[in-house]
């Protein structure tokens, strides 16, 4: 039973900056995690429900390059607060596994480390939407931010966060990695720079020990 949350189901995140190879591992985990007999909910961030999914429209669309950083950060949290109460707490509660394509280490590492807010209002928010629930496992698919902008920017037009600085994705990067350090426990690193399967085996051998850790509680 996970100390985070009052359910047999467990909550993995998948991190990293742009282009960092994340959306490319999930159907690999959740074959990995159903072969282990669990089942499996995959699921995304800003997303994952249907009102969350026209929030998610807003936040990405390139003409609204004049947001205000506070109504970015607070129309996360409105996304994230819908997405739990539709579709994350109720599968936990079923006793699935979700495996979520960004969550809160998502708004350090954007709207602090890339746009500066403060992060004590995004704790305060944190607290706020999720009360006790925090992911139980965490991988930070790590890249420099050149080779994650290059991959990219091989794919289709840029949304409103493809187009941020240099400067933008060094802050969140920077602030992933420091995260990362500070929780080895929760956020397994991946060196998402090597080739594809090298990438997935990495991610499935995380996978298979978080599992037989939970076995073991
Ligand atoms: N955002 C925020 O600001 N605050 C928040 O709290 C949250 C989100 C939750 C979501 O956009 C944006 O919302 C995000 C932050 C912000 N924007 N940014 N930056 P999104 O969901 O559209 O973007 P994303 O999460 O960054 O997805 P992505 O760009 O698709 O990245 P990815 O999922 O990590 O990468 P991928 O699609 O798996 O791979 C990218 C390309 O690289 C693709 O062509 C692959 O075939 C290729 N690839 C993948 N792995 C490899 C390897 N290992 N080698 C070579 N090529 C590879």
């Amino acid at each position: 039973m996970s100390a985070s949350h009052p359910s047999s189901g467990r909550f993995l995140t998948l991190e990293g900056i742009e282009g960092a190879g994340k959306s490319s591992q999930m159907a690999m985990i959740r074959t990995t995690l159903e072969a282990l007999g669990y089942r499996v909910v995959l699921t995304r961030e800003p997303g994952g429900a249907p009102i969350a999914e026209r929030v998610r429209q807003v936040l990405l669309d390139p003409d609204n390059q004049g947001m205000a950083a506070d109504a970015e950060l607070l129309l996360v949290f409105a996304a994230r607060a819908e997405h739990l109460a539709k579709t994350i707490r109720p599968a936990l509660a079923r006793g699935d596994w979700v495996v979520c394509d960004r969550f809160t280490d998502a708004t350090y590492a954007y709207q602090g480390g890339g746009r500066g807010l403060d992060p004590a209002r995004v704790g305060l928010l944190e607290t706020f939407v999720q009360g006790e629930l925090r992911p139980d496992l965490t991988l930070l698919f790590d890249l420099p931010v050149d080779l994650g902008l290059a991959r990219a920017g091989r794919r289709s037009a840029p949304d409103r966060f493809e187009g941020e600085t240099r400067r933008f994705f060094d802050g969140a990067r920077a602030n992933y990695l420091a995260r990362a350090q500070a929780e080895p426990g929760r956020m397994r690193l991946i060196d998402a720079s090597a080739p594809l399967e090298a990438v997935s085996q990495a991610v499935a051998a995380v996978i298979h020990a978080f599992a037989r850790q939970q076995r073991t509680v």
